[in-house]
């Protein structure tokens, strides 16, 4: 059976707020304390991994280490089926500017138009079928883990819609409905995201 996370404290391993406000709302019914890593000062390791869960797990493992308490990382991203699964583990990546608004940053219009900018030179029959990966993990101080993972399938639209969600958000329609995920309404994406999905599984075996 996998180890509880218990009646104490939760650090949320990450430092992207749009995740950061996703998990808390995900978790609020469970009655967890969740502590941000951002407000311990907890520094981001480098993503390393090959796989969204190698990513995952880097990121738990460091927060539980350094903070001595339990933690829960999520490692996700955008897979483009007629581009080999990119940006896949690269998606934050795809974002990365040296200079954006004044600061190094991330630019995800600049993200989105490159995907774009790739389907369009295969040509206009080109199949825009793609998903969202989520993997959460989760650390204890003395080693131990636990992996959850979720997925999303839907189609990439252009130009981007809604100023709801984060990231790609714009960009993708989950299959069965017209609208993106930033035109949902938060309610709606988290009941069938990949981040739900993910926490569907978590919340079976933690909280069940
Ligand atoms: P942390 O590592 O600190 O958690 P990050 O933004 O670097 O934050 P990832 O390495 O997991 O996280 O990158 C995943 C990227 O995938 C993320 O920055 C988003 O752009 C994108 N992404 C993940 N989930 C998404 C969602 O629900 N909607 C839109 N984009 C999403």
């Amino acid at each position: 059976m996998t180890r509880r996370i218990g009646a104490g404290s939760l650090v949320i391993a990450t430092h992207n707020a749009g995740k950061l406000k996703e998990i808390a709302a995900l978790l609020g019914p469970h009655g967890v304390n969740c502590l941000s890593a951002g407000s311990l000062g907890l520094p981001e390791p480098a993503e390393t991994g090959t796989t969204f869960v190698e990513n995952a797990l880097i990121k738990a493992r460091a927060s539980a280490q350094a903070s001595g308490i339990v933690s829960l990382a999520d490692d996700s991203g955008l897979s483009v089926a007629a581009l080999d699964g990119r940006p896949g583990v690269c998606t934050a990546d795809w974002a990365e500017r040296q200079w954006f608004e004044g600061k190094p940053g991330r630019d995800w219009y600049m993200a989105m138009g490159k995907v774009e900018g790739l389907l369009c030179e295969q040509g206009p029959e080109t199949p825009r079928d793609a998903w969202f990966s989520c993997v959460l993990a989760l650390a204890w101080p003395d080693g131990e883990t636990a992996v959850y993972e979720g997925r999303v399938d839907g189609s990439l639209t252009w130009p981007p819609r809604g100023k709801l969600g984060f990231g790609y958000d714009p960009v993708f329609v989950p299959t069965g409905r017209e609208v993106t995920f930033a035109e949902l309404d938060p309610e709606e994406k988290h009941r069938i995201s990949h981040r739900a999905d993910a926490f569907a599984k978590l919340v079976a075996d933690q909280f069940s």
